[in-house]
């Protein structure tokens, strides 16, 4: 039978542990954990004539360097390079969880996203036209309750379609960073794009994106290269460039205009319910 990696990105206490139990049949303990082990569970099991194994990685907010949790997932993502990733959101709180995605999709991974505790997202009223979504970002979204395990069987389907290569909403999808920042990421990732002794584990655009933001380990990737001083000296012109034109530092414009992407394409297909919007305030 055919084997597919697949591993568990997204915010912690978004359910990937509970997802993980479900589909694996473990027996973990699910819950908050105060100190935080940067672990990987893994387990593994059959599903229509395939072999899943399934990683279970520490919850992130981001995959920049900032701390222990996201440089482990970004390593493992290099290292282990998952054949699907499954993108676990909460339902309720999409705004803040696919801050997280637009990096994956940055990255070019294949990708699904688990549209997880949908059942209080119904509870509360809130309404989605996830299939418009994942449209939108070229991701397909299937809803889950990994607490009772609705719906993960038709994730599991959908990894498969996305495996094979049968899905229709699986698209290349850029997350549009506004015209200031596109004309910077340009230079980079043409440049990246031409030298083979560029890192080549990640994509360009990613790499392009995260040499604007300064990410210091991505630095170190690229120092080896013969692109580095040129790529160096084209980042801190397109930085300044940015920071002036703006008026906001580097890293808030890049973000900002991510979670505008977000608001956009959240403002056609969301709306959320009641309980949510008193949980929120
Ligand atoms: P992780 O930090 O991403 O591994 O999240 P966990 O799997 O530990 O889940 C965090 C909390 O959310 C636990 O209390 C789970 O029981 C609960 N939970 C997980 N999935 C769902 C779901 O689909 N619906 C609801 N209502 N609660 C869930
Ligand atoms: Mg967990
Ligand atoms: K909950």
């Amino acid at each position: 039978s055919k084997t597919i990696n697949i591993a568990l990105v997204g915010n912690p206490n978004c359910g990937k542990t509970s997802l993980f139990n479900v589909a694996s049949g473990a027996h973990e303990h699910v819950g908050n954990y105060s100190g935080v082990t940067v672990d990987a569970k893994k387990g593994f099991f059959e599903y229509k004539g395939y072999h899943f194994n399934i990683c279970d990685l520490p919850g992130t907010y981001s995959l920049s360097a900032y701390s222990p949790e996201e440089l482990y997932v970004r390593r493992y993502l290099k290292n282990e390079i998952p054949d699907v990733i499954v993108n676990v959101v909460v339902a309720s709180n999409l705004e803040r969880n696919l801050y997280l995605t637009t990096e994956l999709i940055d990255m070019d991974y294949r990708m699904v996203i688990a549209l997880n505790m949908f059942d209080e997202l119904e509870q509360s009223g809130g309404k989605i036209d996830y299939k418009h979504l994942g449209n939108m970002i070229g991701v397909p979204i299937v809803p889950t309750v990994s607490r009772s395990g609705k719906g993960v069987n038709q994730l599991f389907d959908t990894i498969i379609e996305v495996y094979e290569g049968r899905d229709e909403s699986v698209r290349h999808v850029h997350v549009g960073l506004g015209k200031v920042i596109e004309n910077s990421i340009t230079p980079l990732k043409d440049l990246l794009k031409k030298d083979p002794t560029c890192n080549r584990e990640f994509s360009p655009r990613y790499l392009a994106i995260k040499i604007l933001e300064g990410d210091t380990e991505v630095k170190r990737m690229l120092e080896g290269s013969e692109s580095y001083p040129e790529l160096m000296n084209i980042r801190n012109a397109e930085v300044e460039k940015i920071e002036t034109t703006l008026n906001e530092d580097i890293e808030s414009a890049i973000a900002n205009e991510k979670y505008g992407f977000i608001s956009g394409a959240l403002a056609e297909t969301y709306r959320p319910g009641d309980k949510e919007e008193a949980k929120t305030t």
